[in-house]
């Protein structure tokens, strides 16, 4: 179904897919169902304490044997924690997000660890390329969570021109087509999020998944422009009160105040309507739980079929 590919090899996988880096939704028990499938999962550090993400560090090693990675939001205040316990438990693979990732590259390359960052443009990605990242992940602002200003389509087809490490898509790939539309672009894997919230093994509150899969394509907004982090979420009572805010110009600190602690509420405690219901514009698409090997095999099985028929149109 996939012969192999330089994504597969680096990171020692059977199927090019890594699962998104959600910030309290990405925990060992998630990262595990995905990694024993063949693809890569990642344990999101989001703002997690040391403690707690060391737990969730030796927790996947008792799930898997199975290759792993660890996101490190550069946002983060607890991202030098993240990056120790990186190196103390031997993880293979890092990703960062939200940031420049020089010095992440610099401290963990001569251990060993794989680093690929996320990137929003070329001129990031080339300097990824020259800082010594060995891939990058191409985030389309289709995506959920944190995201940059140019779409999937653009960025991806730009940035696999721009570099000649592998690029891996995101944003707005949730089944097969998205999956052979990224190779089509130059990507050599895809990184997929929102699907994943839907994962079976994922511990997300019930109550948000049920808003993934009642979504439509035109149900996610996007606040934050004017503190310099655009996020993209679920329309609701908490994203129309911030964007009310961002109207009248509120303070930064205002918003902030006002942001806080919104993830949790929305994945912990299910709180859809005040919390942060972060999602891609795929969601639409989304419409069932399943697991994330049904997930894997369903997005390698339709693009293996896809790409047999599209050949043929090509003749
Ligand atoms: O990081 C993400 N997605 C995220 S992080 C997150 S937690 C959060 N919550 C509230 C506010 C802010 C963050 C939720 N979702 N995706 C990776 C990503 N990285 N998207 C965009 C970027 C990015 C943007 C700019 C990477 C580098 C970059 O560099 C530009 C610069 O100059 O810093």
């Amino acid at each position: 179904m996939f012969s192999s590919n330089r994504i597969t090899k680096l990171l020692k996988i059977q199927y090019p897919v890594i699962q998104g880096a959600m910030a309290w939704v990405a925990d060992a028990d998630l990262a595990a169902s995905v990694s024993n499938a063949g693809g890569l999962g990642i344990i999101a550090a989001g703002n997690m304490p040391a403690e707690m993400l060391e737990n969730e560090l030796l927790k996947i090693r008792t799930l898997t044997d199975k290759p792993f990675g660890l996101n490190i939001m550069l946002l983060s205040p607890t991202r030098d924690d993240a990056m120790k316990l990186a190196v103390k438990h031997r993880v293979p693979v890092v990703t960062t997000g939200a940031g420049l990732p020089g010095k992440v590259i610099d401290h963990l390359k001569p251990h060993g660890i794989v680093v690929i960052p996320v990137i929003a443009s070329v001129t990031h990605a080339e300097r990824v390329k020259k800082q010594g990242g060995d891939a990058v992940i191409a985030e389309g602002m289709e995506a959920g969570g944190h995201i940059g200003e140019i779409t999937t389509m653009a960025l991806a087809a730009q940035v696999s021109r721009a570099v000649d490490i592998p690029v891996v898509a995101a944003g707005g790939i949730a089944d097969g087509r998205g999956v052979l539309a990224a190779f089509a672009l130059g990507a050599e894997g895809v990184q997929i999020g929102t699907r994943f919230v839907c994962s079976a093994e994922s511990n997300v509150h019930p109550n948000y998944k049920q808003k993934i899969i009642d979504a439509s394509d035109r149900t996610t907004v996007v606040t934050g422009y004017t503190l310099g982090h655009p996020v993209r979420a679920v329309k609701n009572k908490f994203t129309k009160a911030f964007a009310e805010m961002e109207d009248r110009h509120a303070s930064a600190d205002e918003l902030e105040k006002f942001g806080a602690g919104r993830l949790r509420a929305a994945v912990v405690d299910g709180d859809v309507e005040w919390g942060s219901v972060m999602s891609g514009q795929i969601a639409g698409m989304v419409n069932k739980i399943q697991t994330s090997r049904e997930i894997i095999e369903e997005l390698m099985g339709e693009a293996y079929a896809l790409s047999k028929t599209i050949s043929g149109k090509f003749d």
